[in-house]
């Protein structure tokens, strides 16, 4: 059911992820050349994750035909399991982007954006060579729903937005603009169609992402985050030789130097990262290098932040990296700033670190319409 036009010409926009879900969605990993021990470990932790989220709303996992008997068994009952064919399982970008409009009669509707994805970068300089299972995803799921899709030619992940549901979306040139995702487009063309299409008048640009993230190109989404209108905490550190503090600092002077489409200057929190932490070789031997996938080398810096947590109904789902010290303070900032939510930790979230992302970019929230 595609729509012809842009979301905004239909009055669409993207919610705040604070706002209600009808469901969130998750992928299942198994690629032996980027989760180590032939995801195990990673299996486990994605059924945490969604067991987590499944306390607060309903949530969805997809499995490949290979892999659905093994999810299903791992995850608890009240989780719905459906078979889908990808190329691995983050969802946050291979998933719809989903976007919500109010009729004349005051009803909502649900409608999804299916960006283009070319694996973070393209053949040259993305994560593995073929991703023709993972841009059907976002279409598989529109459809399971009956849900309307706005396909869209941009190559554009969920992770690289954050928007607060009022007009702004917070985005890295470090991402959007490389040369890797859309390099025909200039930056006005990029935030032309960020504001078709996710309905917002002011887009927000910090320069770079988490020092590491370079799977994604520095996602938004390991970086820094809205918790309310007005509000964002962003991936933080004191230690001035680590080579974060530069990021964090420059980011730091760009959301204190703005306002949000409302005008309204920005509160900034900040919550500091673990670690540093690296890949052992234990672990990078424990994934299978093929010459499909980007290579895991032991000794890499992981690209590990507190800010890629989900925001459930009520339930605020957060990584835990075994470092006592800054797990402990992400815990008693979050709760702080989520006064109303219960703080769930998801310890050994390190699996999903070592996989290239995080809680956020495993999730996607579908919007509750009213
Ligand atoms: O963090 C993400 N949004 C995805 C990372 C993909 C990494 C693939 N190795």
């Amino acid at each position: 059911m595609e729509i012809k036009g842009t979301p905004e010409q239909h009055g669409y926009w993207m919610p705040a992820e604070w706002e209600s879900h009808s469901q969130c969605w998750m992928g299942w990993p198994e690629r032996f050349d980027n989760w180590r021990d032939n995801a195990v470990h990673a299996q486990r932790v994605f059924s945490k994750v969604a067991t987590a989220i499944s306390n607060f709303e309903p949530v969805t996992v997809c499995a490949s035909p290979a892999q659905w008997t093994n999810a299903r068994s791992q995850l608890p009952p009240n989780i719905r399991v459906v078979e889908m064919s990808m190329n691995d399982s983050w969802f946050r970008d291979t998933g719809p982007t989903f976007v919500v409009n109010k009729s004349a009669s005051g009803a909502q509707n649900l409608a999804g954006i299916d960006w283009n994805f070319n694996s973070w970068g393209g053949i040259d300089d993305g994560c593995y060579k073929d991703w023709t299972l993972d841009v059907r995803v976002a279409r598989k799921i529109l459809e399971i729903e009956k849900v309307f899709r706005f396909p869209h030619s941009m190559i554009l992940e969920g992770g690289s937005i954050h928007v607060d549901g009022e007009g702004t979306c917070l985005t890295t040139e470090e991402c959007l603009l490389n040369k890797n995702r859309n390099p025909d487009m200039t930056k006005e063309q990029i935030e032309d169609n960020l504001k078709k299409y996710l309905g917002v008048r002011k887009i927000i640009w910090l320069p770079r992402g988490l020092f590491g993230d370079d799977d994604t190109n520095g996602h938004i989404d390991n970086m820094c985050c809205f918790v309310k209108p007005g509000v964002v905490l962003l991936s933080w550190t004191n230690d001035k030789s680590d080579l974060q503090y530069e990021r964090s600092i420059e980011a730091l002077s760009v959301l204190s130097n703005t306002t949000d489409a409302n005008g309204r200057k920005l509160e900034v929190i900040k919550l500091h990262i673990p670690g540093p932490l690296y890949m052992t070789d234990e672990e990078a031997a424990g994934v299978i290098q093929d010459g499909e996938a980007k290579p895991r080398e032991p000794g890499t810096r992981l690209a590990a932040s507190y800010v890629n947590f989900y925001i459930a109904n009520g339930g605020i789902i957060t990584p835990q990296f075994g470092d006592e010290k800054w797990d402990n303070e992400a815990v008693r900032v979050l709760k702080e700033t989520f006064p109303d939510y219960e703080v769930v930790k998801i310890e050994g979230a390190r699996e999903i670190v070592l996989g290239g992302g995080n809680i956020h970019c495993i999730t996607q929230q579908q919007p509750a319409i009213k």
